[in-house]
């Protein structure tokens, strides 16, 4: 076990203030609480070098973070998509159980979530200041007015800034998609701008109570823009392009094209035919780097203001991205690509330089830093603590990791395989350690059938419809048909 002196240290002191009479200001336990310095990542796939996805990427702050700490290297989200993957994460509850699987509502708009008590608010309600700095509940979400009620202090958040004319001739049903060098100064970036919040904030801590303070970055989120001494990091001739398999689904269910076909981000097809493939993957590693560079910066800050030995850092992604991988670029697909997030806990209590590959859940936040900060357990909640991974990183660990992308479409991922199920009961399977890119689905073949049972035996029970309000790609049963973004689904040939 790791020796806590800021702890002895408070626990001697409180000791001698009831010696002598005085009742202290605070418990015990409150006292010796450490700060969280709460680190999201919009979009971000594991192409962060600490967690192996791509050779080429340069994080080397994410990285030190790492280092410092226990890296999840088979960690998952919840849901394929920003809204309802943060919703869980804040929750504490699947998106099987809230029935949140769109781009809105936002959980204060779901009558059973109306007083949930979140994430921040439960560190709130245990003597933290709070506060939020860029997306860390999803953008809109929340009414203005309501926003205090969230976090104590709820910061800026301002968007990536465009260019006046978009650099890449994206069809138009993909607006938002574009990448480039832009704009000519890192200052000018969103991220810099949180990360300054942040910073700013670090240094004005109260000091009578510990911090929760939570830095939601925008990058790599598309559009994709940095400056040119990012693109620099990687020349374009070296480059090194993802694994892709010709025809890879052929072998995959009907249904899984239409839920993962019919997205407005660039298919494979699109950006090959465009030479823009290469385009998008060197734009998507430099604004990682940046993005790394700006939490950098608020780890400087940190260990700056003498508060590093006492804070527990946990670094996260709300999900994966595709790059050209199964032919679409983007989330939203139940594969390794969309649901692998990077994950890393650094601080007191947390085994330095250990890498842990049982698998985990961005569900597991919750629970794991209720227990890092000794906060009142939960009986609520639907993760499990890590606190077993972060003592020994080869602690089995019991569950699996689940992502549900739409009512009754769910993967169940292990620590060397991944089951998906679909919600008109077409399934896949795939035995990661011989197949990490997923290319051959093993569902079908009778010798697998024991390991397909044994993941389906974890698919969630509860499968609540989408609640009023749920905004597009959202699957509904109407008269026995699957309605996807608001047409049938049907057994023809979908365009590539
Ligand atoms: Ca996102």
């Amino acid at each position: 076990m790791n020796s806590r002196p800021a702890y002895r240290i408070a626990a001697f002191l409180i000791a001698s203030f009831w010696l002598a009479g005085v009742v202290p200001h605070v418990a015990a336990a409150e006292a010796s609480r450490p700060n969280v310095l709460f680190i999201a990542v919009d979009d971000l796939n594991d192409w962060v070098g600490a967690f192996g996805g791509h050779s080429q990427a340069k994080t080397p702050n994410i990285d030190r973070l790492a280092a410092r700490g226990t890296a999840f290297l088979n960690a998952h989200c919840q849901a394929p998509l920003c809204n309802p993957s943060r919703a869980s994460l804040l929750t504490g509850l699947r998106p099987s159980t809230t029935g949140i699987y769109g781009l809105a509502p936002g959980i204060r708009s779901v009558a059973e979530l109306k007083d949930r008590v979140t994430l921040p608010q439960h560190f709130r309600h245990n003597a933290y200041f709070t506060a939020s700095f860029g997306k860390v509940y999803h953008d809109g979400s929340i009414a203005p007015k309501d926003r205090t009620n969230e976090f104590e202090v709820w910061g800026i958040a301002p968007p990536i800034p465009t260019p006046k004319t978009k650099f890449v001739n994206t069809p138009s049903k993909m607006a938002a998609v574009d990448w480039g060098v832009f704009p000519e100064r890192d200052e000018d970036q969103a991220d810099w701008k949180i990360a300054d919040a942040a910073i700013a904030q670090l240094k004005a801590a109260p000091k009578d109570k510990p911090f929760f303070i939570a830095a939601g970055f925008r990058l790599p989120h598309v559009p994709c823009f940095a400056s040119q001494k990012w693109f620099d990091l990687y020349p374009e001739a070296t480059v090194k392009m993802p694994p892709v398999l010709e025809n890879d689904r052929s072998d995959v269910p009907f249904f899984s094209w239409y839920l993962h076909w019919q997205l407005p981000e660039p298919r494979l097809s699109w950006l090959k035919k465009n030479d823009q493939w290469k385009g998008l993957v060197r734009a998507y590693l430099a604004c990682t780097s940046f993005m790394d560079s700006q939490v950098g910066r608020v780890l400087d800050a940190l260990d700056a203001s003498g508060q590093g030995s006492n804070t527990v850092v946990v670094l996260w992604s709300d999900h994966g991205w595709h790059l050209g991988e199964k032919g679409i670029t983007g989330k939203n697909s139940l594969w390794e690509r969309s649901t692998h997030v990077p994950l890393a806990f650094a601080g007191p209590g947390i085994t330095k330089g250990a890498r842990c590959s049982q698998p985990a859940e961005l569900l597991d936040l919750f629970p794991t830093l209720i227990d890092l900060c000794r906060l009142p357990a939960r009986s609520d909640l639907e993760g499990h603590s890590l606190m077993p991974q972060l003592d020994d990183a080869s602690t089995a660990r019991k569950w699996p990791a689940i992502t549900t992308h739409n009512a009754g479409n769910h993967s169940v991922r292990s620590e060397h395989w991944r089951f998906i199920r679909y919600a008109d009961g077409t399934e896949e399977l795939y035995d990661l350690r011989s197949d990490p890119n997923e290319w051959i689905n093993l569902a079908k073949l009778p010798q697998h059938a024991a390991k397909l049972r044994e993941h389906a035996a974890w698919l969630p029970k509860a499968s609540h419809p989408p609640v009023p309000g749920s905004a597009q790609r959202i699957l509904v049963q109407e008269g026995g048909k699957w309605i996807w973004e608001g047409k049938p689904i049907v057994d023809a040939e979908l365009e590539d």
